[in-house]
């Protein structure tokens, strides 16, 4: 089942750290269980206080913050993780959001913090405090958030790339270049050895569901012959998008287009026989993906009211989506079908009791489209006449 517009966004973040800042970034490499960050310091004083912070450029929204410590041959974990986050003047201001983390555990302990009280920030930071006499290891902290609706998804906040190659000889030149919004750097795959392998590929990874439709780049040295986009469903499986396009010449705009695809990853491989590429951008158009699955988004009501000193139960239900939706109301009295409601009307039914006094009861509402939405509607107990 895949988790439809939720991205872990702590991967798209800069981490900082109270020390061992070298050490920060393995905090959100994807390895959950691995030796990572640690606030160790030779001399065997420890900090009882160290910090994590993890700044976007602009406001995040986040939902859960996951912490995974590390057991570095004890219980070298924080008694307890604090939540702070940056307001919009850049301070950072304390929660009610913490955790307190067994001592006596065996196992390195994993906690989740509900930060979804928190304002858009641009910036979360976790207070690590420790009452015990070592150093605190945190192996990875994920950030669930909600990602950008729509845009490049290769820039958005919870996005990672990974290329087939890159240049490795003097440690630049990787394929997240391709995705930093800046065209004076650029992801390349030329080798000092000459040789070439007949393909070169890069993987985008949204980190949720995105509907894709158009991938573009311009590629500036190097000749590859052409690229073929694939896309990895909600299936799992990869897919063609598009047939593979004739690269075009350098300076020039490549631009792939296709029907709208759901997908979690985006693949563009390149034929590179004999040669290799430049690319500075690759812009991939996405608009988040919704699930299929959902039922649509209504509101239900429901009262009495007396008519001829009759108990009537009076529903309402509003199509509060975007698309028509067939809806059924049913009560202790009777039901009623509207088998096609548009978007933003409102249906009403009242059902007669034939008494002049009910209980308190509930209405259910049934909507379909795609999927199905049930609500239940209350109402109280009147008495008529
Ligand atoms: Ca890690
Ligand atoms: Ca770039």
């Amino acid at each position: 089942m895949w988790d439809y517009g939720v991205a872990n966004i702590a991967p798209s973040s800069t981490v900082t750290a109270s020390s061992r800042s070298n050490l920060a970034g393995t905090v959100v490499d994807g390895n959950n269980t691995g030796k990572g960050w640690d606030d160790w310091v030779s001399g065997g004083n420890f900090p009882k206080s160290s910090w994590l912070a993890f700044s976007w450029t602009s406001a995040q929204t986040a939902q859960e913050v996951a912490v995974h410590t590390f057991r570095d041959g004890g219980a070298t974990w924080p008694s307890t993780v604090g939540v702070q986050y940056k307001d919009a003047a850049g301070a950072w201001v304390d929660t009610e959001v913490s955790a307190t983390l067994d001592q006596s555990s065996e196992e390195a302990p994993s906690v989740s913090l509900d930060v979804s009280s928190l304002p858009a920030t641009t910036g979360i930071r976790l207070q690590l405090q420790t009452e015990t006499n070592t150093w605190q290891a945190i192996s990875e902290v994920q950030i669930l958030g909600t990602p950008q609706a729509q845009g490049n998804v290769c820039t958005l906040p919870g996005s990672t790339t990974a290329a087939s190659f890159y240049q490795t000889e003097w440690q630049t030149l990787p394929s997240k270049n391709a995705c930093d919004g800046n065209t004076s750097t650029a992801w390349l795959t030329w080798r000092g050895s000459g040789e070439y392998p007949d393909t070169e590929s890069f993987t985008l990874t949204p980190g949720t569901a995105y509907d894709v439709s158009a991938v573009t780049f311009t590629n500036t040295e190097g000749s590859p012959q052409s690229v073929h986009v694939t896309y990895r469903g909600t299936d799992g499986l990869w897919h063609d998008a598009a047939e593979p396009t004739a690269v075009a010449s350098n300076g020039t705009q490549t631009k792939v287009e296709f029907a709208p695809v759901t997908a979690t990853a985006v693949r563009l491989t390149f034929a590179t026989t004999g040669t290799f590429l430049k690319i500075p951008e690759i812009a991939v158009a996405g608009t988040l993906a919704t699930d299929p699955a959902a039922g649509p988004s209504i509101e239900s009501s429901a009262a009495t009211r007396c008519v001829a000193g009759k108990a009537y139960v009076a529903s309402s239900v509003k199509n509060t989506g975007t698309g028509s939706v067939a809806v059924e109301v049913t009560s202790a009295y009777g039901e009623k079908s509207f088998a096609t409601v548009q978007p933003g009307a409102t249906v009403s039914v009242a059902q007669n009791s034939r008494q002049s006094a009910i209980a308190a009861g509930t209405v259910t509402v049934t909507a379909t489209a795609g999927g199905v939405t049930t609500q239940s509607a209350p109402y109280a107990a009147t008495t008529c006449g």
